[in-house]
């Protein structure tokens, strides 16, 4: 796979309104971006800390994953992303390891990326997102 560096670690919250202050007050981050990405059911808001992002997660539908995360485990890390190069190679190798996509192929995810998860079931516990930034931002 070679990942190039944590891209960014998804973390469910019931409310970003309630979430933000702590991110931006205490630890003293700056919310550089909001967005929602209506195809995985969520609102977004991102903070950089060095090269990595932290990305939290509000639900926008009761049925969406993060409402579900959130019901089954409470708020906390819901996921870990990693950067890659050729993505759609990267899930190819996956595939033939033996480990469960729930993304066949690349589709898009917040801020341009292109994404694509494994299953929690075949990455010992961890939800994990696979992304690559084509646009060079
Ligand atoms: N991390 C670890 N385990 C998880 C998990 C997570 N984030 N989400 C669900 N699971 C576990 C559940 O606890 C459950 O385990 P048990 O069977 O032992 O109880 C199992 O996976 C199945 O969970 P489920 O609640 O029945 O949910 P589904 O099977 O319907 O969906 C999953 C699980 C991971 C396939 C689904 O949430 C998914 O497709 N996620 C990827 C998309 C996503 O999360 N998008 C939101 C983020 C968007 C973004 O970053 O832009």
């Amino acid at each position: 796979m070679e990942p190039t560096h944590i891209e960014h670690i998804g973390i469910a919250v019931k409310s970003l309104d309630e979430a933000i202050p702590f991110y931006e007050k205490v630890l003293g981050l700056r919310c550089y971006n909001i967005e929602e990405v209506s195809d995985q059911k969520v609102r977004t808001a991102f903070f950089k800390v060095g090269q990595t992002k932290i990305e939290l997660l509000e639900s926008t539908d009761p049925e969406g994953p993060v409402s579900k995360f959130i019901e089954k485990r409470g708020e906390g890390i819901h996921h870990l992303a990693f950067a890659v190069s050729g993505l759609e190679d990267k899930l190819r190798e996956a595939e033939s390891r033996g480990v469960r996509l729930i993304d066949s192929s690349p589709r898009k995810g917040a801020e341009g990326l292109d994404i694509a998860f494994l299953h929690p079931k075949s990455t010992f516990g961890v939800l994990t997102e696979l992304c690559e930034n084509k646009s060079g931002k």
